[in-house]
């Protein structure tokens, strides 16, 4: 049994937990100049301060050989996926679909919407391809997830209040015991960002816990208890 340091108490670890890493959407076109985010007047850079925090703990669980698995936002080239009222409202200089400088934005396989170099997925890694905010709408994650008998998610990436947030309360209302690494999350919105921390810790955890990857890095090196192998990965 681990107790991870959180708020609003303690993460509880037991030897029959099964934890994966739940990476959301750490993608060109939210991290990088010429991606969506900036092209719908973001300043990028405040996203990408978190990186090498995430990318210690993606370091943790690769070491210990514990399922990672990576989100991206995307749409498949003929928009069959994107509702109407997505596409109509996520349009400022260019939109979905529309050619910008790292190819067609939000859709699968272009370079814009690629993991960024730092955290990209290894050979057993899982990536899911999502058409939503949440990670678990019009997806296999909730069966890969019950198939790997994983019960708790160390939630990380972008952004905090939207695709973050949106995918911590789907999981927490499957059951899953979802822990919100603080540090290794990031808004364009400051303010939006410690908001959601306050929101998803608050009435006791009414969507589960939020953490330092300092705290989770020091419980979990010492954790031993194998973690399942996750069967879906990509190449
Ligand atoms: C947004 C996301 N913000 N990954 N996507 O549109 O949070």
């Amino acid at each position: 049994m681990v107790l991870i340091s959180a708020q609003p108490y303690d993460y509880p670890v037991t030897d029959n937990s099964h934890c994966a890493l739940l990476i959301i959407d750490m993608q060109r076109d939210f991290l990088e100049p010429g991606g969506f985010g900036d092209i719908l007047g973001n300043d990028v850079s405040q996203l990408r301060v978190m990186v090498p925090t995430l990318k210690r703990l993606l370091e943790l669980f690769r070491g210990k050989q514990w399922p990672v698995i990576h989100t991206l936002e995307c749409h498949r080239p003929d928009l069959s996926d994107c509702p109407q009222s997505k596409y109509n409202r996520s349009r400022g200089e260019l939109g979905i679909g529309d050619v910008g400088p790292m190819g067609r934005i939000l859709i699968a396989g272009e370079l814009g919407n690629a993991i960024i170099p730092e955290l990209a997925p290894i050979a057993g890694e899982v990536v899911i391809e999502k058409p939503g905010k949440g990670a678990f709408c019009n997806t296999n994650l909730e069966s890969i997830l019950r198939q790997s008998n994983i019960t708790h998610l160390l939630i990380a990436g972008v952004t905090t209040e939207v695709c973050v947030q949106t995918t911590m309360r789907e999981a927490n209302d499957r059951g899953f015991e979802c822990l919100l690494i603080e540090d290794a999350t990031e808004s364009y919105f400051p303010e939006f960002k410690q908001a959601t921390l306050e929101m998803v810790r608050a009435q006791g955890g009414i969507v589960g816990w939020t953490g330092s990857s300092a705290d989770i890095i020091a419980a979990m090196s010492a954790h031993s208890s194998p973690q399942p192998v996750v069967n879906i990965g990509c190449e």
